[in-house]
């Protein structure tokens, strides 16, 4: 009884340190540069931005667990949004829709686990795109000219703030290097992931994921996947994912029953498969506070945001 009595000031008195550090307007600025020229560069490239959604009967089942964050409402259970990722699919039937973006919340109720990775927060915003009739190769293009477009203009517009938070300005990119998943953890082992990222002074994609149904399987081989995830270098880590998306029935059904997903949950967007209405597309998604992180080098992401979200813990506000 004693220890919450004392417990409850020092939570709040942390809180309202954490919001009042001297670093966070900066920081913020930076994450408002980035989301500033993410628009721009959208914009110039075509893509239509659509709203973002924060509850529906369908959302990503993600490739891991995390705590069950859904409502009852109209009959339904509909669920906080972990990715827009059907909805992009869905949204590009329209006939005259050939691609899209969203700045999207998302929620990932994340175990405790993952409290001291440095890049977990339990809610976060992705900025997702999606492109009818495109492949890997021209996401993943598109994606590098983002960063350079993205980096060029906050040097561009904030050389002084990036001066004094990085000490230097933003790097732009050459080509990035691409590897395959099973290669580098058979060269570096189980951590190979981070490992690389610490190696390289330049971001790089890892190609074939074991992840969720919606990944496209290479049917020439067989549990492999068309998809990709940008790592971050010095150590930064993972900040997109994406993929070429399946669309056949079939092949959406033979995937669910491998990774286990409630068919149930998904029965009409299998319709629509089924149906042979879902579009070929292929996108992604970035993590905005992932990429403040890289570029103004916190350790950890919590020093990117207001308002704590670190897996596990509770937030007072
Ligand atoms: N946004 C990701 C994608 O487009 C999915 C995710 O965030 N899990 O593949």
């Amino acid at each position: 009884m004693q220890t919450e009595v004392l417990e409850e000031p020092k939570v709040l008195q942390e809180v309202l340190s954490h919001l009042s550090r001297p670093a966070l307007p900066g920081v913020l600025r930076i994450q408002q540069g980035i989301v500033r020229a993410t628009h721009d560069f959208m914009f110039k490239r075509g893509l239509t931005q659509l709203m973002p959604l924060m509850l529906s009967p369908i959302t990503d089942p993600l490739n891991h667990g995390v705590v069950d964050a859904s409502i009852p409402y109209a009959d339904k259970r509909w669920s906080l949004t972990k990715s827009m990722i059907f909805h992009k699919q869905l949204a590009l039937m329209h006939p005259d829709l050939d691609s899209i973006y969203i700045v999207s919340p998302n929620v990932r109720l994340e175990f405790s686990d993952r409290a001291q990775t440095g890049r977990h927060l339990f809610e976060f915003t992705q900025i997702d795109f999606e492109f009818k009739n495109k492949d890997r190769f021209y996401v993943m293009d598109f994606m590098e000219d983002l960063v350079n477009f993205v980096f060029a203009r906050l040097n561009e517009e904030l050389p002084e703030l990036l001066l004094e938070i990085r000490d230097e300005l933003l790097p732009l990119y050459e080509k990035w290097p691409v590897y395959r998943t099973e290669k580098l953890e058979a060269a570096l082992g189980p951590d190979y992931e981070m490992i690389q990222s610490q190696l390289l002074d330049t971001p790089y994609w890892l190609l074939n994921h074991k992840r969720e149904f919606y990944d496209k399987e290479d049917q020439m081989r067989p549990g492999t996947y068309f998809n990709y995830d940008l790592v971050w270098p010095e150590g930064f880590g993972e900040g997109l994912s994406g993929a070429e998306r399946e669309n056949e029935y079939k092949q959406l059904l033979k995937r669910m029953t491998e990774t286990g997903a409630n068919k149930e949950i998904f029965k009409d967007y299998l319709e629509v498969a089924k149906r042979g209405e879902l579009p070929r597309t292929a996108g992604a998604g970035f993590g905005v506070e992932r990429m403040t992180r890289f570029i103004c080098r916190l350790q950890d992401i919590n020093d990117v945001t207001v308002f704590q979200r670190r897996p596990g813990h509770a937030s007072i506000f």
